[in-house]
């Protein structure tokens, strides 16, 4: 088995200017160096071919560059596809996360029933009707679900890409009001930072692995860089205070490899430009996925 990188350089679902050099600065980290050293094998694909945002015309302010998305996330879910079937593990490097919306095409339709650890700060359940920016990375873990624009939910022409009752969504704490209310009418585990600091990142990460994992068939990790804190990773488009410090997320990310079920991850929202100090949060991603793959401080 070899780690195939496949970078997605989109920046067209979110606000702010700049995951689309997320993929350059996570490999300028020294990415694959450092999986190397694992004694893992690496095969890095390049990026995906996505269109520069300047180049385009808003079409719907409602959702916004919806067809480019979409028509990037089908040749991302290609990719990942391409990747499983190989016997391989595809890594995707966003890219706002409007991406998951491709690797999750490309994941579940190689692996049915397969489970959903998404660790962010926001919930990303928006749908148009919710939506306070019209901007897909908002949306794309309630369009993965089945919820919402028809467009965006049976991409790739099938839906939902992964059960609500396989989902959980951990180290939220920033939700739109009506977001809110369709992430608590769902069958979603929601485990919040207030959960968090009552019950430890330990047990939380535990509950979601069984919930996720259940079945046997494996998870993907969708893994918003947003879900640490800001202190830690400042170069991101929408930072929220009170985040997962930087052994809570090892921790978390440790206890998801051994064990041993993931299939499938993506790190995304790395926006170099907005980095306080040069291009720290990508270094700190590289450390994160090595800890997903199995990095382990002692034997
Ligand atoms: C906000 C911000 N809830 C939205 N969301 C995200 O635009 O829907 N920021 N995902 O990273
Ligand atoms: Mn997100
Ligand atoms: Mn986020
Ligand atoms: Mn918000």
């Amino acid at each position: 088995m070899a780690i195939e990188i496949i970078g997605v350089p989109m920046d067209l679902g979110a606000s702010r200017r700049g995951t689309d050099m997320g993929p350059s600065a996570i490999r300028y980290a020294s990415l694959s160096e450092v999986l190397r050293k694992m004694e893992l094998e690496v095969i890095d694909r390049g990026n995906i071919d996505i269109p520069v945002q300047e180049s385009l015309k808003v079409d719907n302010p409602s959702l916004r560059f919806i067809n480019e998305i979409i028509e990037g996330c089908l040749k991302l879910g290609e990719f990942v596809s391409a990747a499983l079937d190989r016997g391989n593990f595809p890594l995707v490097l966003g890219g706002d996360h409007s991406i998951a919306l491709g690797s999750l095409l490309g994941a579940s339709r190689k692996i049915p029933d397969i489970g959903l650890i998404w660790m962010d700060a926001h919930g990303d359940f928006n749908s148009l009707e919710t939506s306070e920016t019209g901007n897909i990375h908002g949306m794309s873990l309630a369009s993965s679900c089945g919820r919402g624009d028809a467009k965006l939910v049976t991409i790739g022409g099938f839906s939902p890409k992964v059960k609500e009752e396989k989902t959980v969504i951990i180290g939220v704490r920033d939700l739109d009001p009506e977001e809110k209310i369709q992430l608590k009418q769902s069958k979603v585990t929601v485990f919040s930072m207030k959960d968090i600091d009552e019950r430890g990142i330990a047990q939380i990460t535990r509950e979601a692995i069984a919930i996720a994992g259940s079945g046997g068939n494996g998870i993907h990790l969708s893994f918003d860089m947003d879900v640490v804190d800001p202190s830690i990773a400042s170069g991101v488009g929408t930072p929220v205070t009170g985040g997962l410090n930087y052994r809570e997320a090892h921790l978390a990310l440790e206890l998801i490899a051994e064990a041993k079920i993931l299939k499938s991850m993506e790190v995304v929202e790395v926006n170099p430009i907005l980095d306080g100090r040069a291009n720290s949060t990508a270094g700190v991603a590289v450390e994160f996925i090595a800890s997903a793959l199995g990095k382990r401080i002692f034997p």
